[in-house]
């Protein structure tokens, strides 16, 4: 079975604003079993780190320090499909074109600050799953 695992995290706007609870019903509503859970924060370094991809891109630096700026859920999710699966229930990364009920579409209100993080591939979601959690972190 391919595909099962994806990570996740609850950005700091969607924290600050209350959304823990509802978000976490919505992923396990759907079929996500959660495998790994950590409230956290990410140092602007480790912000940094985590979207080194990102580095060269104009909106890096806002990025990072939106990322820092408070507290974080991380996560790691089991489902079959996982990382498509997930994506969809989050929508796209604008809320603005995030189809209705997805979770940025609910819960976002910019492209910067849009609430959750999806993995985009099976080998991103193993690096961003060994970034936050050891093994004897994940079940
Ligand atoms: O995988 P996604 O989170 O949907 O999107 P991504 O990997 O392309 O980008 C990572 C994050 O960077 C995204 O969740 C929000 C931010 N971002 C991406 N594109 C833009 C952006 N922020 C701004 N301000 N402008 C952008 O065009």
């Amino acid at each position: 079975m391919a595909n099962n695992r994806t990570f996740t995290m609850i950005k700091p706007d969607a924290v600050a604003n209350g959304h823990i609870g509802a978000i976490l019903d919505q992923v396990t509503k759907a079929g996500f079993k959660i495998v790994a859970l950590k409230y956290t924060s990410l140092s602007a370094e480790k912000a940094g780190e985590f979207y080194a991809v990102h580095a060269e891109r104009g909106f890096f630096a806002d990025l990072v320090g939106f990322m820092s700026s408070g507290p974080i859920v991380a996560a790691i999710l089991e489902k079959d499909n996982a990382i498509e699966d997930f994506r969809k229930l989050i929508g796209a990364t604008d809320p603005a074109k995030a189809d209705k009920g997805t979770i940025r579409n609910l819960f976002a209100k910019s492209i910067d600050a849009n609430a959750v993080h999806g993995s985009d591939s099976d080998e991103n979601a193993e690096i961003e799953g060994n970034f936050f959690f050891s093994s004897f972190e994940r079940f």
